[in-house]
């Protein structure tokens, strides 16, 4: 801030108050039609998992109704939510993917 005061100018240091960014769950939803194998290629493909991984969180999604895949910066996990409902869209399948604020 500019304090101007008899002729002079004193800028004054701002205090130091940026927080780091929000981080983003993504998270799948549990529907009665969506193949298992479908969601297990979707966590595999679209969150870096192994085979063993995204069959446990499948299977946590498929019995609690709904499962953390990875968690993100916004946009990062803005744009994992777009693909995935886009190609569960493209297959014919209702699965549904969200993202929640840490
Ligand atoms: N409930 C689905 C079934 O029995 C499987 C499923 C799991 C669907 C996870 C969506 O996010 C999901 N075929």
């Amino acid at each position: 801030m500019a304090n101007k005061h008899e002729n002079s100018t004193v800028i004054e240091r701002q205090a130091q108050k940026l927080k780091p960014p929000s981080m983003y769950k993504v998270v799948l939803l549990n529907d009665d039609y969506t193949p298992m194998e479908f969601v297990v290629a979707v966590i595999q493909e679209y969150f870096n998992k192994d085979r063993e991984t995204a069959m446990q969180i499948m299977l946590k999604v498929h019995r609690d109704g709904k499962g953390v895949c990875g968690i993100f910066p916004k946009d990062i996990a803005a744009t994992k939510v777009d693909l995935v409902m886009a190609y569960a869209r493209q297959a014919g399948h209702p699965l549904q993917c969200v993202m929640e604020e840490v």
